[in-house]
């Protein structure tokens, strides 16, 4: 079989590592830009620890009209539809697309959209931030998960990720494996972002750790509630784990807050405390947050 061509919409932090990782196992990789981009490639540079990687990848912008066979997106939440619709000239009912994307929902509404699409979904704990465009830090390194709800076996292109992404896993239960994402990114996100810390200090500061085991019981319980017991049980010592892997990373929200840019707090919080909501749950913690950065940049 010959390696897929992967279009990787959204050349963020997470965008360049697994277009990094995919173009040095073998796969060809293009970058889609938004329209009027003028560049034909761009130097995607990764740095971990004291090793620096640089790559030269292809860029195509949705004028050029090339046909996209697989789409990676790792755009910000709130830009994934309008992301896809840029390209929705380019891709046929036979192209792949996988969503590499914070907060839940999205497929279904993607999905909805195009119905034609083959639409999976991914979720990763890679902590990884940009220095400046293209040039990233992999500031610790995480699982990625991939699945599409219902479906057993993995399709062909997933033993490309698997052989080219360290601790990469089909998903039989994708859906649980997202929730799990949200929940962590519901307390390690807002927290970080509202304190302007990096991870790890939530475990090292004894009043964040104390706010991290408050939003970790209020997670949980809607969690279990929203059918998802399993990350219930377990959701302080995957927070923890979490924490101590990506100790050195700032987490995507702080990122863009500190940037001025929009933060996902509506994908994030927003969508816990919606399925909250739907089951009568009381969830003061978190609402405080969604609170306190809503009135940051939206
Ligand atoms: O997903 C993340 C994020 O920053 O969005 C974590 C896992 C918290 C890593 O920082």
């Amino acid at each position: 079989m010959t390696e897929p061509h992967w279009h990787v919409l959204g050349a963020g932090a997470i965008g360049c590592l697994y277009a990094d990782a995919l173009r040095r196992s073998g796969c060809k990789i293009t970058l889609v830009m938004r329209a009027g981009a003028q560049q034909k490639s761009c130097q995607v540079v990764i740095e971990r620890d004291s090793v620096r990687r640089e790559q030269q990848l292809r860029v195509v912008t949705p004028d050029d009209n090339e046909v996209i066979s697989h789409l990676l997106v790792t755009t910000k939440a709130y830009d994934v539809r309008e992301a896809v619709a840029s390209v929705a000239h380019l891709v046929s009912y036979e192209s792949v697309v996988l969503l590499l994307v914070n907060g839940m929902g999205l497929a279904a509404q993607v999905g909805e959209d195009w119905p034609h699409l083959d639409i999976y979904c991914g979720t990763t704990t890679e902590g990884a931030y940009c220095i400046a465009p293209q040039h990233i830090r992999h500031a610790g390194r995480g699982e990625t998960r991939i699945g599409r709800q219902g479906q057993q076996d993995p399709p062909p292109w997933f033993a490309q990720w698997a052989g080219a992404i360290d601790h990469c896993t089909w998903d039989v239960n994708i859906e649980a494996a997202l929730w799990s994402k949200l929940a962590v990114n519901c307390i390690i996100n807002p927290l970080t972002a509202v304190h302007g810390c990096p991870n790890g200090e939530l475990a090292e500061n004894k009043e964040l750790a104390t706010q991290v085991a408050r939003l970790c019981d209020e997670v949980a319980r809607i969690s279990r509630a929203a059918g998802f017991a399993e990350v219930a049980a377990t959701l302080p010592q995957t927070v923890a784990g979490v924490i101590a892997g990506t100790a050195g990373n700032r987490s995507s929200m702080l990122q863009d807050a500190q940037n001025g840019r929009r933060t996902e707090i509506d994908f994030i919080t927003g969508h816990l405390l919606h399925v909250a909501d739907h089951h009568g749950i009381n969830a003061p913690c978190n609402r405080a947050l969604l609170e306190k950065l809503r009135k940051h940049v939206q």
